[in-house]
């Protein structure tokens, strides 16, 4: 059992009802006891009895030389990085780096990925949260992954050919990007929350004035990472998530009272979650009916007294909710938004087909079943279920739909069950639930907190990401493995394997406006200035096209490297002692690194990735003559 003070102390100075704690924790208790005296057995028994299956006969584990069936792209949080995990095994196939470097792959080492992270903005580090794959017709088509940088409003793009991060934009007018999502059900934009209030432009002249402060919407072109248009709004913006239809964007928020401070914050018990009419700011963007421009960008006001929000349309819709609701998660049919509570134990129902027809938004709420406490995030089996985390009750809580809507307000009656986790969830992801046709079966839940379910491993603890066993949503819900994660994932997003098809080699032809490719005949060193020269190599097992160059001392040297081989996992590294090179080329692939030789001598270069067996002796040899 968790010792609850901890994350309770978060709430410090709110009104939390302690009689409603009470009582759901014993609710909660007594579900568990139930869960636990099951005799059914999800999963039908297969593999039961082996090791890496649960008590009931679950098994995530997948065989060894067996893939799993579904890919996981985890967002890493403040490690600026991005990982991808097997599910149901739930082990860690690969990291991607998108804001931060990375010694392994060479990401921010190369002067290709080094130029963007520069013109990306120039940090070492971001924030990634969402994670989100694009769409085609509702369904992701492998295409590409977009991710937000709370830390510096950055929203960056991976090529899911080569998993790779292929461009990041430095979101102008912006600070914090904290939502994130794709426009479905075709990806039409990227869009964004902007979290922190403050002037635009931000140029200090207005630093005193928190009236002069705003939030700001951004559509991104996914194409070519182009900021498209902004909206400025009324409070903060938090998370946003689409309608199916490519008409509705929700975004959850706080700070409806526009404070500076954590108690002005939370002062009122009433937010505003903000309905985005897409068609409705195209157009007033087309017809020029925007605000003003700001570097470059059109801002469309969608404040409340906006002259756009007056007429039949807004382009802005506000609807009231308890205050500082968390989550926007739109269910797979499209139907309702579901907006978590956090500091309201409900989860409140915006109907996104009334929302259009209703002349007062409030009226588009049809459900808000009272779920537990601390409710944060929603996910859905597409069997009629949504599955709630509760990050104060420490469970995941699954409940009816339909009968959410039935209910009164703030009913208990819509909860089905309710499942211990650990400790203090905040995503929760089942599988493929973000598209129109969930496939249910398993569910992941991002708890922030370990503590004392791995080895302790100092002060700074991973992770707990839990698989949880759904079935179609006609099982009892059944905790299967503990994960430890590195800080810190927030969110996750799940694809069955045949969606995504990754390169096995580089094909050359995609980089050939960039890069020359380098065989073996054409490796040699070139001067191009009097300090300056071009070194060009391929490599192969186990040796560099060339095998010693000479250089002049403050020579700059632009090294160009092409792994010629054609076959899948060879790897040559090319890395220079005192020089801070470090290159990983792929078959196929060319890298290019521009230094400068400053200090006389002689450099052994060698190959980083093991290669074969003559791994150790890949080498080649660069020497620096004394000018
Ligand atoms: S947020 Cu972190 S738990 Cu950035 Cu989606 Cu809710
Ligand atoms: Cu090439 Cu080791």
């Amino acid at each position: 059992v968790p010792d609850d003070e901890g994350p309770t102390l978060e709430l410090a100075g709110l009104e939390l009802d302690r009689r409603d704690f009470m009582k759901t924790g014993i609710a909660a208790g007594a579900m568990g006891a139930v869960a636990g005296c099951s005799s059914l057995s999800p999963g039908g028994g297969s593999g039961g009895g082996q090791s890496g299956s649960s008590e009931s006969g679950v098994d995530h584990k997948v065989a060894p030389g067996e893939h799993d069936e579904y890919y996981g792209f985890w967002s890493g949080g403040h490690s600026g990085e991005l990982r991808v995990v097997g599910i149901p095994s739930m082990r860690e196939l690969t990291r991607i780096p998108v804001f931060n470097t990375d010694c392994a792959s060479g990401y921010g080492y190369d002067d290709e990925t080094r130029a963007m992270l520069e013109e990306g903005g120039g940090y070492t580090w971001g924030d990634n949260h969402h994670p989100n794959l694009s769409e085609t017709d509702g369904d992701y088509d492998g295409e590409y992954l977009f991710v937000n940088d709370k830390a510096n409003g950055r929203i960056a793009r991976v090529n899911l050919k080569y998993f790779e991060t292929d461009a990041i934009l430095d979101v102008p007018n912006m600070q914090a990007i904290h939502g994130c999502s794709v426009l479905s059900p075709d990806t039409k934009y990227v869009l964004g929350n902007g979290e922190f209030r403050a002037p635009v432009p931000n140029d200090g002249t207005a630093a005193n004035d928190p009236d002069a402060y705003e939030s700001l919407f951004v559509a991104v072109d996914p194409e070519t990472m182009e900021t498209k248009w902004q909206v400025s709004v009324d409070g903060n913006l938090d998370i946003v998530d689409t309608g199916k239809e490519g008409r509705w964007a929700i975004a959850s928020c706080y700070n409806s009272e526009e404070a500076t401070d954590i108690q002005g914050m939370t002062r009122d018990d009433r937010d505003y979650l903000k309905a985005f009419d897409i068609p409705a700011i195209e157009k007033a963007v087309k017809n020029g009916r925007y605000d003003r421009e700001v570097n470059g960008v059109p801002i469309v006001d969608g404040t409340q007294s906006s002259r756009l929000n007056k007429g039949d349309r807004p382009v802005v819709q506000y609807i009231p909710t308890p205050k500082s609701p968390h989550c926007v998660e739109v269910g797979p049919d499209g139907k309702y938004a579901f907006v978590a509570g956090k500091l309201s134990p409900t989860v409140t129902m915006l109907d996104l087909e009334k929302l259009g027809s209703v002349s007062d938004p409030a009226d588009a709420v049809v459900g808000r079943p009272k779920v537990g406490l601390g409710p944060l995030h929603t996910t859905f089996d597409g069997n009629g279920h949504a599955y709630t985390s509760l990050f104060i009750d420490s469970q995941v809580a699954k409940w009816d739909i339909a009968a959410a809507v039935e209910a009164d307000e703030g009913s208990e009656d819509p909860v089905i069950e309710k499942l211990d986790v650990h400790y203090n969830p905040g995503h929760i992801q089942a599988l493929e639930a973000m598209t129109t046709d969930p496939d249910g079966e398993w569910l992941v839940v991002l708890n922030k907190l370990s503590k004392d379910r791995f080895l302790p491993v100092g002060p700074i603890m991973p992770d707990n990401d839990q698989l949880i066993h759904i079935g179609q949503g006609e099982k009892e819900m059944e905790l299967v493995a503990d994960h430890p994660a590195y800080p810190e994932p927030h969110d996750c997003v799940f694809a069955h394997k045949d969606k995504i098809s990754p390169k096995k080699v580089y094909d050359r032809a995609d980089y050939a406006d960039e890069k020359p490719y380098i065989e073996e005949k054409d490796s040699g060193v070139e001067r191009t200035g009097e300090s300056s020269v071009h070194v060009k190599a391929s490599t192969k097992r186990s040796e560099y096209g060339l095998p010693e160059f000479t250089v002049k001392e403050g020579d700059e040297v632009r090294l160009t490297m092409t792994n010629i081989e054609g076959v899948q996992d060879i790897i040559h590294g090319v890395a220079i002692p005192e020089h801070d090179v470090n290159l990983a080329v792929a078959p196929q692939d060319t890298r290019e690194v521009t230094f400068t030789a400053d200090d006389p001598g002689v450099y052994w270069i060698y190959c980083t990735y093991f290669c074969s067996a003559l791994h150790l002796e890949m080498r080649s040899r660069m020497i620096v003559e004394p000018s």
